[in-house]
């Protein structure tokens, strides 16, 4: 039997602490999720945030929609938070006096997009207002400290959440280092990014917390290699990572990765 994931457990076994709720621009308790898979929406274009665009509910996880925009691929799929200010009710972007634009990658010609427009529309179900929740307010100031714990998504893999450590504070941004994978998925965000999240977040709204993968930095903040094959040893093993012969530490040294301001790729 697959052991699961246990933040009190690890939290003992890192000696570490989870950063605390205020820290977080989230609810205290997650929104709840209404939202129905074929709901029609506005989002922001994430490759083009200047716009809106009509977007459908592919899929719900937790807290959060997967969306993809019509009129573009199914290869860019993002996921939002029901509490996000990307999306907003079909009419909201009217009512304001903007209009709708196709998503960057139409695959259709720019002038049917009219047409387009029309027939998307056309008979779908659009996400009640109610559904939408009111994105949280901004903490300040940044209150994060180094070696915290807390769970974040995955930049590479958006529809991952996983354990993370705070492994540097520069002013509004934060390092968030993932728990086992050597820096590969690390990025730097604002304190006030809506895709980190606190220690318990997942257990709430029922994703799927992803396990710390099998590299020895998972250990705490500061480097620390586990000597004996503990609990935490074990149970990343299922990870595919394969470890270097000398662990790096986890504690970064001034300077080392992605300064604040660059984007993670
Ligand atoms: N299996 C994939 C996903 C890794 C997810 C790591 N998240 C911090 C890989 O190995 O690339």
């Amino acid at each position: 039997v697959k052991e699961q994931f246990n933040w009190d457990d690890y939290l003992k076994e890192t000696e570490s602490i989870a950063a605390p709720l205020h820290c977080f621009r989230q609810s205290r308790i997650p929104p709840t999720n209404d939202f129905k898979v074929g709901m029609k929406l506005e989002a922001r274009d994430p490759r083009n945030v200047t716009s809106v665009c009509i977007a459908t509910v592919i899929g719900i996880t937790g807290a959060r929609l997967r969306l993809r925009l019509d009129g573009s691929d199914n290869k860019n799929d993002f996921w939002r938070l029901v509490d996000s200010s990307d999306i907003q009710p079909i009419g909201t972007c009217e009512k304001k006096g903007g209009m709708l634009q196709p998503p960057l990658g139409f695959q259709m010609n720019a002038s049917s997009w009219p047409m387009f427009l029309l027939r998307t529309l056309n008979g779908a179900e659009m996400a009640p207002a109610a559904f939408f929740k009111k994105e949280p307010p901004k903490p300040v100031p940044n209150c994060f400290k180094v070696g915290m714990k807390l769970e974040a998504i995955d930049r590479k893999n958006p529809y991952l959440i996983c354990p993370a450590t705070i492994g540097d504070v520069k002013g509004d941004e934060v390092f968030v280092t993932f728990d086992g994978w050597r820096g590969a998925f690390d990025y730097w965000c604002r304190c006030d990014s809506r895709d980190i999240f606190p220690v318990g977040w997942c257990s709430l709204t029922g994703d799927a917390l992803q396990p710390p993968g099998n590299n020895v930095s998972i250990t705490k903040s500061s480097a620390k290699i586990q000597s004996s094959p503990s609990k935490v040893t074990r149970r990343s093993m299922q990870s595919p990572q394969k470890s270097a012969p000398v662990p790096a530490p986890r504690g970064r040294k001034p300077g080392r990765g992605k300064p604040p301001g660059q984007s993670a790729v």
